[in-house]
């Protein structure tokens, strides 16, 4: 098949999903063409079954606010008939799945199917924004197909929205190739110093991951072991982690380390995955952790429940408890063989979330919506 992706280049989730599947289309034979403002942060990948369309826009006086849907969606329609693409999938429903919809107004009879993958935010924040709410309700019930990443996104978009289509519930995956135990030679002792454990946390630092409750969980275990907060990403919160870093006396023992394409070199060198997150539609950074044998301790919240076993792969607290999830760090840093059992275990829960199973589910969808399209 011959697939538009749209997503969000930038550092997070959706992006990331949305190339790493894009790339593994590809590897299964499709042609795909990816249609953004900028290259996904994570297409690394030189090949000529993979081509990228930059979106542009242009600015013009009149223009407060430059709209970036609107040429989206030219560009959608462009690629649509120049590469006789099949179909539009595309991730993160606001405006993707707008400007998609667009576009195929604008193809008529020759238009590709379309697939929209919600991803959270898209639907628990921007979607029920009133500003936002009747335009996702209307692209949501336009598409030939509607898939989410955890069964308890499907649930709260029916809750909203009670789309027209059945939602396919199709989890996040992980290339486990990439993400795998190993930890290169050296990788522990340049996060930290001998003896020390290193608590990492991976994001893009917006409020609904509660940056300052990692900080917190760090200065309760710090108190009782020796420890570091590594943190990898960057955003809006970091001030704020920093603020509660000094505040706390523990600033010395955290490091920053920016925005990071190769998390699949770092995570293996963390003893622990801290996630205390508001809400979680699936936690990506969670399973890539998993992948990679880090136990995940964070919060009991959306979709996480999903993936982290509590008490075998991780565990789970209720929102804002950095008492519970410090507690059961520190118990288990201190007890090498339950460390041993967990981190296996979650290398293991992280396999059944391997990408060859999410291409064939994707490839269903695909496969439906096409012959909804045809038969309307
Ligand atoms: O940051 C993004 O690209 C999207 C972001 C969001 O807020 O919607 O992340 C979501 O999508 C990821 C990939 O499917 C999930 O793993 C994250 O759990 C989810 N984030 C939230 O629900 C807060």
């Amino acid at each position: 098949m011959r697939i538009g992706i749209a997503c969000w280049p930038t550092y997070g989730g959706s992006g990331a999903v949305a190339t790493e599947l894009g790339v593994a289309l590809a590897d299964h034979g499709h042609e795909v063409h990816f249609v953004s403002y900028a290259p996904p942060f994570r297409l690394d990948a030189v090949r000529r079954d993979i081509t990228f369309h930059p979106v542009s826009v242009s600015a013009y006086p009149l223009f407060r606010y430059p709209p970036y849907d609107l040429a989206l969606a030219s560009r959608l329609a462009e690629v649509a008939e120049e590469h006789r693409l099949d179909l539009f999938h595309v991730h993160y429903a606001i405006p993707h799945a707008a400007a998609a919809h667009l576009a195929r107004e604008m193809l008529g009879d020759a238009a590709p199917a379309l697939v929209v993958t919600l991803h959270g935010t898209d639907i628990t924040v921007v979607g029920t924004d009133p500003a936002y709410r009747r335009t996702t309700q209307f692209v949501l019930d336009r598409a030939d197909g509607v898939t989410s990443v955890s069964r308890w996104l499907a649930e709260e978009t029916v809750k909203v929205f009670a789309p027209q289509a059945p939602i396919r519930v199709v989890p996040n995956f992980v290339d486990l190739d990439r993400f795998r135990p190993a930890c290169p030679d050296g990788l522990h002792d340049r996060l930290a110093a001998p003896g020390e454990s290193v608590l990492m946390h991976v994001s893009n630092f917006r409020p609904v991951k509660r940056i300052e409750d990692v900080v917190r969980v760090f200065a309760l275990v710090a108190a009782v072991r020796p420890c570091r907060l590594v943190l990898v990403g960057d955003g809006p919160e970091r001030p704020r982690a920093e603020e509660e870093a000094r505040r706390l006396g523990v600033a010395r023992g955290v490091t920053f380390l920016g925005e990071r394409d190769e998390v699949e070199s770092l995570l293996p060198g963390a003893d622990v995955l801290l996630l205390p997150s508001e809400s979680e539609s699936f936690g990506l950074a969670a399973l890539e952790a998993m992948a990679c044998g880090v136990p995940v301790v964070g919060t009991r919240t959306g979709g996480l429940p999903e993936l982290v076993e509590d008490g075998v792969s991780g565990h789970l607290c209720e929102v804002g408890d950095y008492r519970c999830m410090a507690a059961f760090v520190g118990g288990l840093l201190a007890d090498p063989p339950r460390h041993r059992a967990l981190r296996e275990a979650a290398r293991a829960r992280a396999s059944l979330f391997g990408r060859t199973e999410a291409v064939r589910r994707y490839e269903e969808c695909y496969a439906e919506a096409m012959g909804k399209r045809r038969g309307s």
